[in-house]
């Protein structure tokens, strides 16, 4: 096979930084060091040498509020490529009612368009025998070692705390990781119910309908069910700091809790919802919604200091047509918003540019760490021999101005409009294809490949003995009870 190599570029991992050269063939990395050569140079003298970014937070073509995203796997893999990152994982959502398998088959269906390698989060979308039954196969036939489950959407997809426990207790079981969306459902339908009567119709009264607490009260429930039922748990989309909170204090008393921010919340605040026209505001009505800066520093420092693990998207693009849909009721404009192709360079721009992370934490947050919770690391996340040359060559001095006329992604605005970046990948490899070239896309439709995770017997484990310790013991008693007891 032809070789590659990646030239005189410094290699930046989660833990290292150093000058060498990377050799490419077959799709894998084969050899790192001095002076290497190969059939294809590519130049990356002035640049940063990582791992491609893996978003482990997707809706494509996801259906939703009565509609469907707006950027497929096609689409949304050409974006998530553009900025840097070379693998997505995506959420198969099964309907109420329906076979996790034949959820599986639709997002199998979908996804055969994707440019770069992609992997599956299964939803728990409802709690019975079957999904009991299915999930040892979706874990142990399928390769997905992660479920994500919903707090918050309440008569949709939200499932309650008996469906949570059981199914945590499942999980654990099976050696896999749940996922919460974190937001109390019923106290957000209540604060729904009652601003609309209240004639807030508008997509401001979206950030009044998910405060803060809403996000915390669930996110600590989440962690104290996972704890019972012997469970890590990954707490997706952490805006706050009342949930950041609950995940700090859950890793000091030793529990296996990650958490995850999103660009967006990082990067934009509550001030996009107020004093805007209508449009303005409902393309950025995503759940939970923008919060202040003091929420945005509490991430920040999460990140840096660790106890928040990674930066995803929750990429969920809608066209303002379809924003449109909420017109006169706030409870309706389809929530989400994109990323996905500006998650690397905002991340840079505004963390790494900013000294607010230093350069192996944004490659440990954009890449490495995800791939060691989901148990690809190092196929995925790394820059070694025998990994997959899933490879992003950023050029710190390339700048631009993001504005929606030039993206990839297949929505008519970017809430990061205006924004200016500096840190532009100049190569992206995709399993070893030259999928950005000095900045130009030629990814190829198809080439993304299904990543399987095995469960892993060390990470998808709680660390806290809370079950064993209580384990019940036989309790030996003697004597005639008395009546009633
Ligand atoms: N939040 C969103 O904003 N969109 C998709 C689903 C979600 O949880
Ligand atoms: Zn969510
Ligand atoms: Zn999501
Ligand atoms: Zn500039």
């Amino acid at each position: 096979m032809p070789t590659k190599v990646i030239k005189d570029g410094t290699i930046v991992t989660a833990d290292l930084t150093y000058k060498a050269d990377v050799l490419v063939e077959d799709g894998k990395i084969i050899e790192i060091g001095q002076g290497l050569k190969g059939d294809e140079t590519l130049d990356a003298s002035g640049c940063y040498v990582m791992p491609g970014g893996i978003d482990p937070h997707t809706h494509l073509e996801m259906p939703f509020m009565g509609t469907y995203s707006s950027d497929d796997f096609e689409s949304g893999t050409r974006a998530a490529l553009a900025g840097g990152t070379t693998m997505v994982v995506d959420f198969a959502l099964p309907n109420p009612g329906e076979s996790l398998l034949d959820a599986l088959k639709r997002w199998d269906n979908k996804s055969t368009s994707a440019s770069c390698d992609y992997s599956f989060h299964m939803a728990v979308t409802w709690w019975g025998e079957q999904v009991f039954n299915e999930m040892e196969t979706v874990v142990k036939e399928r390769g997905i070692n992660t479920f994500k489950h919903f707090l918050a959407y309440k008569g949709a997809l939200m499932v309650n705390d008996d469906e949570l426990y059981s199914s945590f207790m499942r999980l654990a079981e099976l050696g896999a990781t749940p996922m919460v969306h974190a937001e109390n459902g019923d106290v957000v339908a209540e604060l729904s119910a009652k601003l609309l009567a209240e004639g807030n119709t508008g997509p401001e009264a979206h950030a009044y309908s998910r405060p803060p607490q809403v996000e915390g009260e669930a996110t600590n429930r989440a962690i104290m069910i996972a704890d019972m039922a012997g469970a890590p748990l990954y707490v997706v989309h952490v805006s706050c700091e009342e949930s950041h909170e609950a995940i700090r204090r859950a890793k000091m008393q030793g529990k296996r809790v990650w958490g995850e921010p999103l660009i967006q919340h990082l990067t934009l605040d509550e001030s996009e919802y107020f004093n805007k026209d209508w449009d303005h505001a409902a393309r950025r009505v995503m759940s939970p919604p923008f919060r202040n800066k003091q929420h945005q520093d509490s991430l920040w420092a999460g990140l840096g200091s660790g106890t928040l693990s990674v930066v995803a998207t929750d990429h969920c693009a809608f066209t303002t047509e379809q924003k449109r849909y909420g017109v006169g009721d706030f409870t309706k404009i389809p929530n989400g918003t994109g990323g996905l192709e500006d998650r690397i360079p905002m991340l840079w721009t505004y963390g790494v540019g900013t000294g607010r992370l230093t350069m192996n934490e944004f490659v440990a947050v954009t890449s490495t760490n995800i791939a060691k919770i989901l148990n690809c690391y190092p196929k995925k996340g790394a820059i070694l021999v025998g990994a997959d040359a899933d490879i992003m060559v950023l050029d710190p001095e390339k700048e631009k101005t993001i504005t929606a006329d030039k993206q990839v992604s297949s929505i008519d605005y970017n809430v990061f409009e205006g924004k200016h970046v500096k840190g532009l990948p100049r190569y992206v490899l995709t399993r070893g294809m030259v999928a950005v070239m000095d900045g130009e896309m030629q990814e190829k439709q198809g080439h993304g490949k299904f990543v399987a995770r095995e469960p892993n017997a060390t990470v998808n484990k709680a660390l806290s003995k809370w079950k064993e310790l209580t384990a019940p013991q036989p309790i030996e008693r003697s004597g005639i009870p008395a009546t009633g007891v």
